[in-house]
């Protein structure tokens, strides 16, 4: 079903909230390993991000697998795990949340996700994005790219921090806000300043020469007062 404000009887979904408006330091991860490495070091979301379209592709088998095994890692723990892209799989095995980009909200069914009681994060670029999101009560809004990234191709500016505060002041109250795109402990610090409640990272993290160095040093200065 096309879940937008496009169709105009389009019934709004009522999708689980998190648990806080202020998801903390956000890894997005590629593996199980990863997310297994990196609940101990103090971080409480998480999202393992499993693309398919690469050049060698994981089968439906070894998502399902891997899926299944991170929900399981985090079984247990303080952990909000959100399952990139694979809605159904995520749903199947329990996983506290999704994240789904723009073009994925044509397919996905968010009646499923949010009878499933799962959470759902969606992902903006723009103004006319955030208010698309905003129409399926997401469980959190991720604003990106917020500095130039090498993780993904985005034809977009980065939006910076001033329009991130701009974010914040509109929908703070309302949604969980997470930032994405070029984050990393210099940019943390600068984003923190604007209310802000989660910065998400790729590089920052898990190409860093210590991983455990840079995850806390993150974790210090995003709860300091
Ligand atoms: N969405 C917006 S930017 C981005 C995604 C998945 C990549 C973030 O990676 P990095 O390495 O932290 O810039
Ligand atoms: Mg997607």
């Amino acid at each position: 079903p096309l879940m937008t404000p496009e169709a105009p009887d389009a019934k709004r979904p009522v999708l689980a909230r998190c648990d806080t408006l202020r998801l903390g330091i956000y890894p997005v991860v590629d593996s199980v390993e990863w997310v297994e490495k990196l609940i101990n070091e103090g971080i409480q979301t998480i999202q393992l991000r499993l693309k398919t379209d690469t050049d060698t592709p994981p089968t439906f088998e070894e998502l399902d697998t891997q899926i299944e095994a991170a929900v399981e890692v985090c079984r247990g723990r303080d952990i909000r795990l959100f399952i990139n892209d694979h809605w159904e799989l995520a749903i199947k095995h329990g996983a506290y949340g999704i994240h789904l980009g723009q073009e994925d909200l044509y397919d996905a069914d968010i009646h499923a996700i949010a009878e499933a009681g799962c959470r759902l994060g969606v992902s903006t670029h723009s103004y006319t994005e955030v208010a698309r999101a905003s129409w399926i009560n997401p469980s959190y809004i991720a604003l990106g790219p917020i500095y130039a990234t090498t993780s993904k191709d985005m034809p977009w500016v980065p939006q910076g921090v001033a329009a991130v505060k701009r974010w914040v002041d509109l929908l703070k109250g309302e949604y969980p806000l997470v930032a994405i795109g070029g984050i990393n402990l210099e940019r943390a610090k600068a984003l923190k300043s604007s209310g802000i409640g989660s910065v998400a990272m790729i590089t920052a993290i898990t190409k860093a020469e210590d991983y455990r160095a840079a995850t806390k040093k993150l974790i210090e200065v995003w709860e300091k007062e």
